[in-house]
């Protein structure tokens, strides 16, 4: 029987690869879609998450709207990016999603799938994780219908990626985004398996691999995803802005959990500056397993093998 994934993503570049990459995986059943109003503005998100449903033929599959907005927003330039992917050729034309607002809302939708599910589900979650925690905070009994949490987030044995005011720069994103609710899913007892940025560092999005991407563009996904990368250049190129494979190597491990490094670990979340959202070891804290490394080389391969269709 096929692997159940319920998705909850944020609507930036890498999200939607990665909605785009758990719909080419054999073996893999992809059962609701909730989108985060974290790194995107909701509607545009959702409509690209839409499109890209239909552009796999897999529009029955339900989207979730977010309506819960965390404690520190995301960069708006960052946000704004789905009205680009919106208007490109191949996505501009197809029908426009059914009207955002009568989607369930995303902990709704996680209620209905987890309780509908006829097999433990799998959940990947490529933003913060303030949908899953209100979700269980509804329904608690919901907890025993979770197989794994995949989660891309946290930084542990190296800096994070959060350059603001009030902070100290050693939070991940996702993380820092709610940083409360975070603390709350280590405490949920969960079988949690976070890709934190000590491994995403190593994937960066290059050139070589786009160039190499390029070179298959016969395939209308290799096309489309070397289009979608290339928008991701636009930043200074300095670590802070470098643009990685995050989420598409959180994604991966579903497919290919072999070609990572794991270690059990215990650990904890800071809710409160200079650190909010720090994901620190913490021999007092919460079990749970981080990737610490991965084989990169395999990990583009299959990319490349993944959107040759
Ligand atoms: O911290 C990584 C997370 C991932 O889920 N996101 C991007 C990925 O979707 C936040 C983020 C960090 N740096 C960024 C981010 C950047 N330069 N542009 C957009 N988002
Ligand atoms: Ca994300």
């Amino acid at each position: 029987m096929a692997k159940l994934v319920l998705m909850d993503h944020d609507g930036a570049i890498d999200d939607l690869l990665s909605q785009l990459l758990v719909l080419t995986m054999p073996d893999t059943e992809l059962i609701g879609v909730t989108v985060t109003p974290a790194d995107c503005y909701i509607e545009p998100a959702l409509e690209s998450a839409y499109k890209l449903l239909q552009l796999m033929g897999r529009e029955d599959i339900p989207l979730g709207r977010g309506d819960y907005y965390g404690i520190n927003a995301f960069p708006n330039e960052w946000r704004a990016r789905p009205e680009i992917i919106n208007a490109l050729p191949m996505l501009i034309n197809l029908p426009k999603s059914p009207d955002p607002y009568t989607y369930l809302s995303a902990p709704e939708l996680i209620i209905e799938r987890l309780s509908a599910a006829t097999d433990n589900v799998t959940i990947l979650m490529t933003g913060p994780c303030s949908n899953l925690v209100l979700a269980l905070e509804q329904a608690p009994e919901l907890t025993s219908k979770i197989a794994e949490v995949v989660w891309m987030a946290g930084a542990f044995r190296t800096s994070g990626n959060v350059q603001m005011f009030q902070h100290d720069g050693s939070a991940e994103w996702n993380v820092f985004w709610d940083p409360v609710s975070s603390q709350k899913l280590l405490t949920l007892g969960l079988p949690l398996t976070l890709i934190p940025l000590d491994v995403t560092n190593n994937v960066p999005v290059t050139k070589q691999f786009l160039s190499t991407l390029a070179t298959q563009i016969d395939y209308p996904l290799s096309n489309l995803t070397g289009q979608f990368w290339a928008l991701t250049l636009d930043t200074i190129p300095s670590y802070h802005y470098t643009y990685f494979m995050w989420d598409i190597l959180a994604t991966s491990y579903l497919a290919i959990p072999e070609q990572f490094k794991t270690e059990r670990i215990k650990a904890s979340i800071s809710t409160r500056p200079p650190n909010a959202g720090q994901t620190y070891l913490d021999d007092n804290g919460y079990e749970l397993t981080i990737a610490t490394d991965a084989n990169t080389s395999f990990f583009y391969d299959y990319l490349l093998e993944q959107f040759k269709r």
